[in-house]
């Protein structure tokens, strides 16, 4: 917070000395906005701050020649990559798991008994699984990793979490 104080004044500053100056050439203008990007950035970084539901990209997926919705998904300390992927109710999914950690290992929990989505499958560091299922109702629904190292918090609660979001 002091850091990002004192950034604000240096900016402030910047902007002011600028506008009195209405000589100087936009390279001074650039670089009071390099330090905003700065500032927004370290802001980012140290305050731990996670972007809701609107800025999260979804994979939309649609079925290929053979029919089947295929999609890697990235395993990493601690989260999916894409963690947000729609399909279509009603037909094949295939998803690669592949974790790219060093050494932790990971899992793919989806737990909806109600609507037949049960996976719950081990990848260790390093390693790639291949899942196979059908989701055959319409609906949104989260997938984690449940993995937890002694008394850590488990992955899950570290943000090791999707969504699969089933399009009708
Ligand atoms: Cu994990």
């Amino acid at each position: 917070m002091v850091i990002l104080n004192e950034g604000n004044q240096l900016v402030s500053a910047g902007i002011v000395n600028e506008w009195a100056n209405t000589d100087k050439d936009s390279l001074m203008r650039n670089q009071s906005w390099l330090v905003v990007v700065y500032c927004w950035a370290a802001l980012i970084c140290f305050s731990g701050v996670s972007f809701g539901d609107e800025n999260e990209e979804v994979l939309v997926l649609e079925p290929d020649a053979e029919g089947i919705q295929r999609a890697s998904i990235v395993l990493d300390s601690y989260a999916y990559a894409p963690a947000h992927i729609s399909v279509q109710a009603g037909l094949p999914v295939e998803f690669r798991l592949e974790n790219q950690s060093f050494l932790t290992p990971h899992n793919f929990i989806m737990d909806h008994p109600d609507v037949g989505l049960q996976q719950n499958v081990n990848v260790d560091a390093g390693d790639h699984v291949t899942i196979r299922f059908i989701a055959e109702t319409p609906g949104t629904y989260i997938f984690y990793c449940d993995k937890q190292l002694l008394f850590f918090p488990s992955h899950r609660e570290e943000g090791m979490e999707g969504r699969l979001e089933v399009r009708p």
